[in-house]
């Protein structure tokens, strides 16, 4: 009985945590990601330099708007709201990126409404597209953010995305995640999950 009662609350415990969505748009998947970014001037590679795992992708900044994107990317119809709730609704996105010379990078966002009105930079907007909102300096070394994209732009339904290296040699992206909770998931996280889940059992 007591066995029986442990693996159902460990079973509770590692639903519970499942259950919050999430959605990974670029990590081990670059030639996937690579397939779609059919759009812009920039030139896009897989490369070793990772932020986690073993692959990112770079888009050197070869000129022209220096960018691959894709408005529309198959099977995208993401809905960015408060309190989101279904397995294709988020709020909160976590990236990360690196530059390499120049003095800015830029990751847009397109949706409904607004089209490409979502932008995060690091260092300088050399473009000049807005509305953007600055993310800290020029991530000259791998920098991870979470942003709020509900409290950022308002609702809309996300549908594409831009990798715009802007000026320099070439911007490095990674790890982009789409999650419900505030804190973006991680393995690490999953697995102090269950750690806790034992410990918290095992002091019954
Ligand atoms: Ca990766």
């Amino acid at each position: 009985m007591l066995r029986a009662l442990l693996a159902m609350s460990v079973c509770v415990a590692v639903t519970a945590s499942a259950q919050k969505a999430t959605h990974t748009i670029l990590d081990e998947n670059v030639d996937d990601v690579l397939a779609y970014i059919t759009s812009g001037e920039g030139t896009p590679a897989k490369s070793s330099d990772a932020f986690s795992g073993s692959e990112s992708l770079e888009v050197g900044a070869t000129g022209g708007d220096a960018q691959r994107y894709n408005a529309a990317v198959p099977d995208w119809s993401f809905g960015i709201s408060e309190n989101p709730s279904g397995d294709n609704e988020f709020r909160y996105i976590t990236f990360a990126w690196k530059k390499d010379g120049g003095t800015s990078i830029m990751i847009q966002l397109h949706g409904d409404p607004d089209t490409w009105g979502h932008r995060y930079h690091g260092g300088d907007n050399v473009k000049g597209w807005n509305p953007s909102e600055q993310v800290g300096d020029l991530p000259t070394s791998w920098t991870d953010n979470t942003r709020d994209l509900f409290d950022d732009w308002g609702e809309f339904t996300l549908t594409g995305i831009a990798f715009s290296s802007g000026d320099g040699n070439t911007g490095w992206y990674d790890a982009i995640t789409l999650h419900q909770d505030p804190s973006p998931p991680t393995a690490v996280e999953a697995q102090d999950k269950l750690a806790t889940a034992w410990a918290t059992l095992k002091s019954r």
